[in-house]
């Protein structure tokens, strides 16, 4: 599998995903900024919304979305259980979360990065997104993970969200179990080894 990435971007939650599946893929970069490959290929002949992730399987066929990407890459492997058993009502609470995560937290944080964004329109997203990451931080209490003690799909992608909180200045020193649960997440074999190769880790 090629998994095209940009470093930092959304696309560290598949490659974590990937990295704690164990399953061999190539990572190949895509930037966001110039929709183009190292090898100067324009990426919206790969995929024409011309965001990453996207996900190329051993097969050719292409799949886009990361909270699709991710439950595509946990049921290759469920004897890993990063995601509860399709029909479960537990794999139901996963996808809230991964729906909320894409929703509610990435599409407003990452709207802050785009250069056209007003600063009247960063205020306004910097607050919507503070109180509902303070909402994550009440669900954190008590809890290692967003699904209780076990890791699941939806971790890596509430930690690269939550990662764009310094660059976009949003304040999460006040939300203790988030911090915690960076820590935790930052800790992890899988998420150091994606974000080396990404560059983002000397
Ligand atoms: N709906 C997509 C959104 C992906 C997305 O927003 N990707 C950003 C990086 S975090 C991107 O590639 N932006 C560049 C662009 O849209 O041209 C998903 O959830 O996978």
């Amino acid at each position: 599998m090629k998994l095209f990435y940009s470093p930092g971007a959304c696309s560290l939650s598949p490659h974590i995903v990937l990295r704690e599946a164990g399953l061999p893929f190539e990572p190949v970069l895509a930037s966001t900024k110039t929709h183009k490959l190292q090898d100067g290929t324009d990426y919206y002949t790969i995929n024409p919304k011309g965001y990453v992730p996207l996900l190329e399987l051993d097969d050719g066929q292409r799949l886009t979305e990361g909270p699709a990407i991710v439950q595509y890459l946990a049921d290759r492997v469920p004897e890993k259980k990063l995601a509860p058993a399709n029909g479960t009502m537990a794999r139901y609470r996963l996808q809230e979360w991964l729906n909320f995560i894409t929703s509610e937290l990435h599409k407003g944080i990452g709207g802050m990065f785009n250069p056209a964004m007003p600063e009247d329109g960063k205020t306004v997203l910097r607050a919507r997104a503070a109180s509902k990451l303070q909402w994550v931080d009440e669900q954190l209490e008590g809890k290692q993970y967003l699904m209780g003690d076990e890791f699941s799909i939806a971790d890596p992608y509430l930690f690269t969200v939550a990662n764009w909180t310094k660059p976009t200045g949003i304040d999460i020193s006040g939300m203790k179990n988030l911090g915690a649960f960076q820590a935790r997440m930052a800790a992890r074999p899988a998420v150091q080894a994606a974000m080396k190769a990404e560059g983002l880790l000397k």
